[in-house]
Parts: structure tokens; sequence; C-alpha cells
């Protein structure tokens, strides 16, 4: 959907995802100009499915959740993406949700558009208790160390290309999004959150909260990220 000259492009950050990373795809094509499978070494057939399913395959062999949102974000800036959606690659986003934070962006002129998942939309047993506590916990604590009002850590999320690349994201693996809450807040960008849905992975195997190792990685450097940025805006 090339509306009104504004380039979008969706980056999907992606390891071994190949039982979902077709309807992903598919349910993204409609919505922006490219869709970037960002394929973080899979040893599956996700590259070659994505490709075959209309994407753009980015290979960033270097693994991290965050390095690929990296390699995503620096395709996008060669390809001239005015618009960035972010979506995970296993199915759990809803593409209906995802048209919609690309239509608040544009009608609204806001930078950032996220996508909150609420317990009263969220599908049984698509959010673990552990990952639920860590998506009230990290928000919670940047709304006490600096004052930032956010709901969630969401994968989905539409952003402005020229404000996110200002913001001057480096976190590699899964800091990366609260570095981005956390960094947008300080520099005053316009953000919305909006309620959506949250399915169970469409198939394949949990990385993060489906995993003890995945979990407690993930726990641990959101919680150094948000200690580390509220320690600097204290000095
Ligand atoms: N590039 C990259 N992507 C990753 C990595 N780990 C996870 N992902 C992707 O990040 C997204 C979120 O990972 P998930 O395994 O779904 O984590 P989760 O949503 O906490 O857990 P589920 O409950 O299983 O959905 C998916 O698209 C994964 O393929 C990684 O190390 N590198
Ligand atoms: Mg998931």
């Amino acid at each position: 959907m090339a509306g009104a000259g504004i380039l979008r492009v969706a980056i999907v950050p992606v390891l071994d995802e190949e039982a979902t990373i077709a309807t992903t795809v598919r349910g993204l094509v409609p919505l922006v100009d490219r869709v970037l499978v960002v394929d973080n070494g899979s040893t599956d057939r996700t590259a070659a499915i994505a490709a075959q399913a209309g994407a753009t395959v980015v290979a960033e062999p270097r693994r991290g959740y965050g390095r690929a949102c990296l390699a995503g974000m620096a395709h996008a800036a060669k390809l001239g993406a005015d618009v960035v959606l972010f979506a995970d690659g296993d199915g759990s986003d809803d593409p209906a949700d995802a048209a919609r934070l690309l239509a608040e962006l544009d009608r609204t002129g806001v930078e950032l558009v996220l996508g909150v998942r609420t317990r009263a939309l969220a599908e049984e047993g698509s959010m673990t208790p552990v990952q639920r506590f860590g998506n009230w916990l990290a928000p919670a604590l940047i709304r006490v160390a600096l004052g930032a009002r956010y709901h969630d850590m969401p994968p989905l999320k539409a952003c402005r290309r020229g404000a996110l690349d200002a913001l001057g994201l480096t976190d590699t693996t899964y800091g990366f999004t609260i570095e981005l809450l956390i960094k947008a807040h300080r520099a005053r960008l316009r953000v919305i959150e909006l309620p959506v849905r949250c399915r169970r992975r469409q198939g394949g195997q949990s990385k993060v909260s489906g995993t003890l190792r995945g979990s407690t990685r993930a726990a641990a450097k959101i919680l150094w990220t948000v200690a580390t940025h509220a320690a600097a805006s204290r000095r």
C-alpha cells in the first residue's frame, strides 16, 4: 500500500520461524511497500519460505533480536522508507492491528504508535504469567525512574523512520524495545498507544518467554537497560 508517496516498510526479526513466517509475511504484504524479514542465522527453511511468500530477506548472521532490528532499519534507510513497522515472525501479531497502527500514524502525524497487548484482547495462553509480569514491570520501572508513561514492551510498533534513526539505538539483544521506549521519551517524541490483540505463536518454538534461558536473559538485559538509563538521567 504505497499511499500518498509515503514508503512503508515492515521489519520482521526472525530466528527459526519456518512454521509461521509465510503467514506472517502474507499478512503484512498488503499493508506496506516492502516486507523485510531479517534472518538471524536460522538453521531451518525460514529464509527461503519468507522469500517465497513475498518478503525481501536481509541476512544478519550476528545473533540478537536488537541486531536484527538494527539491520532491518539500515536496510529500510537504504530503501528511503518514511515509515517502519516492527512485527514478530511467529504469527502472534494480528495484521489487522498492524493496519490500525499504520493508519493511526498517518492520521495523527505522531512519530510512534505502539501496540499495547491488553489482557481483555489476549488469546488464552498467549502470554505466560511471567511474561505478563515482565511486560508490566519494565514500563512501571521507567515510569518511576524517568516519568515515561508506557503500558507494554510492544513487539508491534509503527514509527517514522527519520525520528527512529535519530534516537541512535544501539542495543543488540532484548533491550532493544525498552531502549526505544526510553529514548523516545527523552527525545519527547509524540507517542500513541493502541490496544492490540495478542495471539499464541502460530507454530514453532519460543525463544524468549517460553524458555527459562530466554526469559532470564531477556529479563536481565531489560532490567540492566532500565538501570543504566535511570542512572544516566541522574547525572
Ligand atoms: N533476529 C532474532 N530474532 C529473534 C531472536 N530471538 C527471538 N527472535 C524473534 O523475535 C520474535 C519474538 O520471539 P519469541 O520466541 O516469539 O518470543 P516471545 O514472544 O517472548 O515468546 P512466545 O510466547 O513463544 O511467542 C520472533 O519473531 C523470533 O523469531 C534472536 O536471537 N534473533
Ligand atoms: Mg512470540
